[in-house]
């Protein structure tokens, strides 16, 4: 592994993981490509942005002949790929780039990394996969069940992935994320959304009863997760990467809320989100048996993502203008208005 190219990464994870890979590995070349979309922010990317190992390129995964020139470019030996429209609700809402991005995008990158010869090809994905579990863990094997466009998309990437590793011999490993939560995440995901809108006294819309179940996973720990998986990870296979810390959706606001030092009427219970799954929990032994481990409790990492957001107003605030407001108005106007308290 010399010349990675991360796609995605002006985005939330992919921005941590080329942070931490940056200072991890100076002997690497580490090779940004992200097509910056509404959640691709190079304001991520600044802590980095002066290091002699690191590369930006603009360009979309699913743009054939980019890939290629970008490939060649930079010689690219290894590839790991967060580029994807990642939001749940406006893949119900508008799921076209969905398709493209996470489906074809993900193809295209994986046809172009064949012929280039890449050694290695992690697609980062998601324990949404899986679907709906009542109780119990997901394991590596179980069949997918995805229910939202946006998982669905997620899981036909994965196929594609595994398509051309037994097909075509190609090197892939596919890690599967939870909820992960901490620095610089766009301000539509729960917790950044409810932690912004808490800070400015706004009412926070609570799908449903609030009790569906997510598995917390702190930023930090997810890019180690992924490392290791890259390093380690045997050819073909998927490794979970949980938080092991299930909770249901009210209460993480209320702990959110508690640190804030703001009260919990600022809650309001909304209609549902369509097709919303209740809970989601993942056995992650397999990704431990190759020597990861968690270093942030939910505790510790909760603190830490409302401090950061607390103190760093000039990242979040000018993101809440122009297409912002005009989501949330479609996703959130009619849903306010006919909230319960
Ligand atoms: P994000 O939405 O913050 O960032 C996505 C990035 O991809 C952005 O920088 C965007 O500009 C870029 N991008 C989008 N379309 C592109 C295209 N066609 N070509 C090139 N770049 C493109 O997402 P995130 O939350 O950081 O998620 C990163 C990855 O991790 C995704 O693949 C997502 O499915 C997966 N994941 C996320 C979570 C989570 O809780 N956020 C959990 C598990 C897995
Ligand atoms: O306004 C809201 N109100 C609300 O009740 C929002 C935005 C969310 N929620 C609920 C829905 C979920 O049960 O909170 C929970 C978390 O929602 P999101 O932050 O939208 O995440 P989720 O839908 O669980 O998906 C996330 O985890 C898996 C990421 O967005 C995906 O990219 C990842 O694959």
């Amino acid at each position: 592994m010399k010349n990675i190219l991360v796609t995605g990464a002006a985005g939330f994870i992919g921005s941590a993981f080329a942070r931490y890979m940056v200072a991890q590995y100076p002997h690497y070349k580490i090779v940004i490509y992200d097509k910056l979309t509404y959640a691709g922010n190079l304001d991520n990317l600044l802590p980095i942005s002066d290091e002699a190992n690191y590369h930006f390129e603009r360009g979309d995964i699913a743009d054939r002949a980019a890939v290629q020139r970008v490939m060649q470019t930079h010689d690219i030996d290894t590839v790991v790929n967060f580029a994807a429209e990642s939001h749940v609700d406006r893949s119900i809402l508008a799921p076209d780039a969905f398709i493209h991005t996470d489906v074809v995008g993900t193809y295209i990158l994986l046809d172009e990394a064949l012929k280039h010869g890449v050694e290695r090809f992690l697609q980062v994905s998601t324990d949404e996969v899986y679907g709906d579990i009542d109780e119990g863990l997901s394991l590596e094997d179980d069949t997918f069940a995805p229910n939202s466009p946006y998982s669905a998309s997620k899981a036909g990437a994965e196929h594609m992935v595994r398509a051309y590793h037994v097909t075509h011999g190609l090197n892939t490993v596919v890690t599967r994320g939870s909820n992960t939560y901490g620095p610089y995440q766009y301000p539509e995901k729960l917790l950044p959304l409810f932690i912004t809108e808490a800070m400015d006294d706004k009412p926070l819309p609570l799908y449903g009863d609030g009790m569906q179940v997510r598995d917390w996973l702190y930023v930090e720990d997810h890019v180690t997760g992924i490392d290791v998986a890259l390093h380690k990870g045997e050819a073909g296979q998927a490794y979970n990467v949980a938080g092991e810390n299930q909770q249901h959706n009210i209460d993480v606001v209320r702990q959110m809320l508690a640190l804030l030092g703001k009260p919990d009427s600022l809650i309001k219970h909304v209609p549902d989100r369509e097709g919303h799954d209740r809970r989601y929990a993942m056995n992650c032994d397999k990704l431990r048996s190759l020597g990861w481990q968690r270093q942030f409790t939910f505790e510790t990492g909760l603190e830490a993502t409302v401090r950061w957001y607390q103190q760093n107003e000039w990242w979040w605030r000018k993101i809440k203008s122009g297409e912002y407001l005009e989501y949330y108005k479609q996703q959130y106007e009619a849903r306010l208005a006919a909230a319960e308290e």
